[in-house]
């Protein structure tokens, strides 16, 4: 069996083709830790920690997973040396928390292990089509009139699905004035954690609206909390920031909290996390999850593209084109959005896409590579 022989990190920062603001805040330019292994025999894959610069979204920041990975992280893989997916998420078992660095590791290990046998991600992984369905994350604009435009691009470039961010004050009236201009588009808001249930009676005012869900308008850490408000409001719920890995499936499954779960690989610790919250709501429940996004570079998006291929992911996922974040992605060839509103599962192995080395290089505002010897 293939041994680990490299992990290879770099810090990038990237510029976003436009300012990406939610209730938590403004992103202009973002940075990425992006992970390269390789084994002994070759084989190489990568990955991306998805970590923000601040503790917004999640406690974690570019920073502490800088600082786990290469105080705990590498020395733990360094000692099992694992080159399979599910022997790497085993070795990070004693760290606690911290599922961003924890994924960025693991997900590039899934591509290696993908290109080791010339599978393309999505079929090691057990995907079943070979296109996956696109939506587009809107920001908080400054105007009702710039929403509206930013919608009509979007919707002319083909994107299936619109999804409006919220926050108390910019909600009821630009969603209305979105969906009396689009009455049949697929549509929904995330609030990102920023509504109490005090504000239930004005969430429910969005019941009139024809929205296929809200997502997370409850603080991160209140599952219970959105049980209660799906008592209140009719719109389903969907949770971002509480699913943090299957335990907390569970729970939002037994106390009624949610009907959609929105994955992110960042969040619950990689792909392997992902699929068994996939396979518990969709495959046990019944239910319909989708795939969520973090603005990953090309190479993040490929392991977005391989887990929205997955037969639980019936709702647009928010994947889009390169060219939707970026003036130049860090993978050739980039993202690209077919006319029908889909993006097509790569035929070549691993996410299907090849990270641009020279440019990364380039990019890169720190580095380290570690050598694993036996
Ligand atoms: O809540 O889904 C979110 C981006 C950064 C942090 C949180 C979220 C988002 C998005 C963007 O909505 C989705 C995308 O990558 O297109
Ligand atoms: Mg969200």
């Amino acid at each position: 069996m293939a041994l680990l022989a490299e992990i290879e990190l770099f810090e990038v920062w990237v510029r976003l083709r436009s300012p990406f603001e939610t209730s938590f805040g403004r992103t202009v330019e973002r940075p990425a830790i992006l992970v390269r292994v390789a084994d002994d025999e070759g084989a190489e894959g990568w990955g991306e920690v998805v970590a923000g610069e601040g503790p917004w979204y999640s406690y974690e920041t570019y920073e502490t997973a800088w600082h786990v990975l290469t105080e705990y992280i590498v020395p733990l893989l360094s000692k099992s040396r694992a080159s399979e997916p599910a022997s790497v998420w085993e070795s990070m078992r004693p760290v606690r928390g911290h599922p961003m660095a924890k994924a960025g590791v693991e997900s590039a290990v899934w591509d290696l292990a993908a290109r080791r046998s010339r599978l393309p991600l999505w079929r090691l992984i057990g995907g079943v089509r070979d296109r996956i369905l696109s939506g587009v994350s809107i920001g908080i604009q400054g105007s009702v009139e710039d929403t509206l435009r930013i919608v009509s691009r979007y919707l002319e470039e083909g994107y299936q699905r619109i999804k409006l961010k919220i926050k108390p004050g910019w909600d009821y009236e630009p969603v209305k004035r979105v969906r009396s201009e689009y009455p049949d588009v697929l549509m929904h808001v995330d609030a990102n954690a920023s509504y109490t249930l005090l504000d239930a009676p004005r969430l429910a005012r969005l019941d009139g609206l024809g929205l296929a869900m809200i997502e997370q308008p409850l603080e991160y850490d209140d599952i219970a909390g959105h049980a209660d408000l799906q008592r209140i409001v009719r719109t389903p719920i969907c949770l971002d920031e509480s699913i943090r890995g299957l335990n907390d499936a569970i729970a939002a499954y037994r106390l009624g909290s949610a009907w959609f779960i929105n994955i992110k690989p960042g969040r619950v610790g990689g792909i392997s996390q992902s699929k068994a919250i996939h396979d518990f709501w969709h495959g046990s429940l019944g239910r319909p999850v989708w795939i969520g996004g973090m603005l990953e570079t090309g190479i993040g998006r490929g392991h977005l593209v391989a887990l929205a291929t997955l037969p639980g992911v019936s709702y647009p996922n928010d994947i889009s084109a390169s060219d939707r974040y970026f003036d130049e992605d860090i993978v050739e060839p980039p993202w690209t959005l077919n006319k029908d509103g889909t993006i097509s599962a790569p035929k070549n192995p691993g996410i299907g896409v090849e990270p641009r080395i020279d440019l990364i290089e380039r990019l890169a505002k720190r580095r380290k590579k570690y050598r694993i010897q036996a």
